[in-house]
């Protein structure tokens, strides 16, 4: 029986059915990657509406179970927006290897499948909160066009005739046009023209996007003259402050570039302030809706305030003061006219992330800023430019929104956040904490020589009375602080210490205005943010 198959004659056209699959895995695979490679380059010419791949991950951090974010999150760490993409990525390939082999027998199961594909895409870019309709369609258009084009293309090329089965040295004699030989020629041919022309088109749209950059447009902002001063004056004297030289403490302020970042954004939106405005609606008298330029030329209040992620683990570093230059939210909403009956701000970034807080926080007379700059700088477009929330004493999950596109006044009832639903507390109050930089965990450090203990601690809004250090079981001392910024910003703090030779564990609490002082109870940063004392083991030699 075996004879017969090997025999090289003409292959009745019934027996296409039997041909080996992976020629059309191949198709369908790269099917799939020309229909994202299409897509993205034509959708790029809508930039900032996302292409495909970024449309659907997009839908999956809007609609993933925190269960499957946080395992992300375990599994690849700070990469899991990365991992997000190319796991989209390698799924829609993997669908198209699945739609190759399922079209062997009906092509129209191929372009059935591709079809359906350019439709999720659609949706996907449609629903997003910086996509649009025409960007949708005609993304979807040319990826289904290049993926069902390529797919049928290369079934037909590797179909009937078998032919990446032939063998693989075939003889000049049956080189002849109809041979398997010159067909798997012209498959693998076209199978590298479409891997190459998808790699390039890849290539192009990552080019054509970066052209809606918009960092020129934000060299070119002028800050409000005076405050701008001021903020530049705050740096000079952090700088040059009591603690700046302290070897090991972390800065009394973060510049901009190693400030902490944390967002839901795949792509860090970018916003041409030329056309952006920033609504307050909702429960109000009267709708307010303001440029960028009305909100430079009123953004004539500086601030330092320390912002830090719920996420933080005790000793963890997504914390950071900043001195910040905006409008006082208060005077906005005043002119929107409140009505009594609002209970919650809820605010909405370009990209559709949101967040929401008691109004009551708005009113207490903490510093709530719609902020446009960062230590003396235009926000940077990670940060949020052209603008975004920063409320003192309120996590960043509840508060601070980035690209900030709208602010609603609603009810606490009526509306959560985008981190309620996953699992996060309703309410963000910041709890008082305090964290050792140095010596850093493990360090050696010389036996009977003095070292300074040093750290920060923020309880913002509410402010640091006192910083205490305990060594091994020793008493509590008190640690001197540094320069103060106001209750909003964080206290550097230093003990000087000389260890006797051996292993030593330093930890330490803060006490806070209202007179409360850091539990010892470690509790997990989910729900509401971490607590328990910072500890290092040190070993001194
Ligand atoms: N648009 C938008 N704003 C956002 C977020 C986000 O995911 N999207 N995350 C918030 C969270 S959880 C924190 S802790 C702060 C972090 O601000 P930063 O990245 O400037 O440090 O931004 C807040 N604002
Ligand atoms: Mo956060």
């Amino acid at each position: 029986m075996t004879v017969q198959t090997e025999r090289p004659e003409p292959v009745p056209a019934r027996q296409a059915r039997t041909e080996p699959w992976w020629p059309a895995a191949i198709a369908g695979l790269l099917a799939a990657a020309a229909a994202l490679g299409a897509g993205e380059l034509v959708g790029a010419f809508f930039s900032p509406s996302p292409g495909p791949v970024i449309g659907v991950a997009n839908r999956v951090i809007d609609n993933a179970p925190s269960w499957f974010v946080e395992l992300g999150k375990s599994i690849f760490g700070l990469a899991d927006k990365p991992a997000l993409i190319l796991g989209t990525v390698i799924i829609s390939l993997l669908l198209g290897v699945a739609l190759g082999v399922g079209s062997r027998r009906n092509r129209l199961i191929g372009a059935a499948g591709i079809a359906a594909f350019g439709l999720v895409g659609l949706l996907a870019i449609a629903v997003d909160p910086q996509g649009s309709v025409p960007a949708a369609i005609v993304a979807a258009l040319a990826a289904v066009a290049a993926g069902v084009g390529v797919l049928l293309r290369l079934l037909q090329l590797s179909g009937s005739e078998s032919a990446a089965a032939a063998p693989p040295t075939a003889s000049p004699v049956t080189d002849h046009p109809s041979s398997p030989a010159v067909s798997r020629r012209s498959f693998l041919n076209w199978a590298g023209a479409t891997g190459v022309v998808t790699a390039g088109a890849v290539v192009a749209s990552r080019s054509i996007r970066s052209r809606t950059n918009v960092s020129s447009a934000r060299s070119a902002v002028n800050l409000a003259p005076e405050a701008d001063s001021r903020a530049t004056e705050i740096l000079a004297e952090a700088a040059a402050g009591e603690l700046a030289d302290t070897p090991g403490l972390t800065p009394l302020i973060i510049a901009n570039d190693d400030f902490y970042l944390i967002d839901t954004a795949l792509v860090k939106p970018q916003v041409d302030p030329g056309s952006w405005s920033m609504t307050i609606k909702g429960m109000v008298d009267r709708e307010v809706t303001l440029t960028y330029e009305d909100l430079l030329d009123r953004a004539t209040t500086v601030a330092p305030v320390t912002l830090s992620c719920v996420s933080n683990e005790v000793g963890g570093d997504l914390v950071g003061n900043a001195v910040w230059q905006g409008v006082p939210l208060v005077e906005l909403l005043d002119e929107a006219g409140v009505q009594p009956e609002a209970t919650q701000i809820a605010s909405r970034s370009v990209d559709g992330w949101t967040c929401g807080f008691p109004t009551e926080a708005a009113y207490d007379g903490r510093t709530a800023l719609v902020a446009v700059a960062m230590n003396g700088e235009p926000l940077p477009v990670a940060h949020g430019f052209p603008a975004r929330l920063v409320v003192s004493g309120l996590y960043g999950y509840v508060s601070a929104t980035k690209w900030l596109s709208e602010i609603e006044l609603t009810t606490l009832e009526d509306f959560d956040g985008y981190w309620i639903p996953r699992g996060w507390s309703k309410d963000g109050p910041v709890k008082t904490q305090s964290r050792i930089d140095t010596p850093r965990r493990g360090e050696r450090v010389q036996a009977d020589t003095p070292v300074a203990i040093a750290g920060v601690a923020w309880a913002p809004n509410t402010g640091i009375e006192l910083v205490e250090v305990q060594i091994d079981d020793g008493e509590w001392q008190q640690a001197d602080l540094g320069d103060s910024l106001g209750a909003d910003a964080w206290r550097q703090w230093v003990l000087a210490w000389t260890p006797s030779a051996g292993t030593h564990t330093v930890r330490v609490r803060a006490t806070d205005r209202s007179g409360y002082t850091q539990t010892p109870d470690r509790a997990a940063p989910a729900p509401s943010g971490a607590t328990g004392w910072h500890e290092v083991t040190v070993e001194a030699a």
